[in-house]
């Protein structure tokens, strides 16, 4: 059985929680579509969390890798179109790192699409009445850091591998004013992506349901 990586990130921001951890947590090991889930936390550390991320991949030799994070003051589960090589942040990383304008990889490309079917992904969960919609940035913080790093690595080492990020709400107990999601509905939403992924090899095309 083949392996699948999904990967959550550890709180930041002062959050005590983060869900794409938890999301991670609770569908490590689980078997989706013919596939073993491995579950993985990463530091929301600038550097170090591409390392890990290398290294998880090394070791787990997935043929599908799917890097959760929280995008909290969204409504829907979004997955990210495009990974941009640039850090840019607005507030320090978990270990004080606050890198402004700066490449991610010296010389590499601009930009890389995900190699996830997005599309496909933002039907299913609508079917299933779960609120989706693609996303055309991920942010210039650590979650784009890790997902430009993702297809970096993919692109130049593993070609065979397809690749993603997906962002999720708050969960309610995290905001008393912004939108969010109850967690349960956010590990149906990222089981059913999942599932997509396994399903669909190239993606769909459908027009609408687009945030920027
Ligand atoms: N969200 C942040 C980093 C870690 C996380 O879960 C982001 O969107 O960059």
């Amino acid at each position: 059985m083949r392996n699948i990586l999904l990967t959550g990130f550890e709180p930041f921001d002062g959050q005590a929680l983060n869900p794409s951890e938890e999301i991670a947590r609770e569908i490590n090991d689980a078997k989706i579509a013919r596939h073993r889930v491995v579950g993985a936390l990463l530091p929301c550390v600038f550097g170090t969390a591409i390392k890990e991320l290398k290294h998880l991949i090394k070791l787990h030799d997935p043929d599908l890798v799917i890097c959760l994070g929280q995008a909290g003051g969204r409504a829907e589960i979004t997955p990210e179109r495009v990974a941009i090589n640039i850090d840019d942040a607005r507030i320090p990383d978990n270990a004080g790192q606050q890198p402004v304008d700066k490449p991610i990889v010296k010389d590499g490309p601009v930009a890389y699409f995900s190699t996830l079917p997005i599309k496909a992904i933002v039907q299913e969960l609508r079917k299933h009445d779960i609120p989706a919609a693609v996303s055309q940035t991920a942010g210039t913080f650590v979650c784009n850091h890790v997902f430009y790093g993702l297809m970096h690595e993919l692109s130049t080492h593993r070609a065979d591998v397809r690749g993603g990020f997906i962002h999720v709400p708050f969960v309610p107990e995290q905001t008393t004013d912004k939108p969010s999601l109850p967690f349960e509905k956010m590990t149906e939403a990222v089981r059913l992506a999942i599932a997509t992924c396994v399903d669909y090899r190239r993606d769909i095309k459908s027009a609408g349901g687009q945030v920027s």
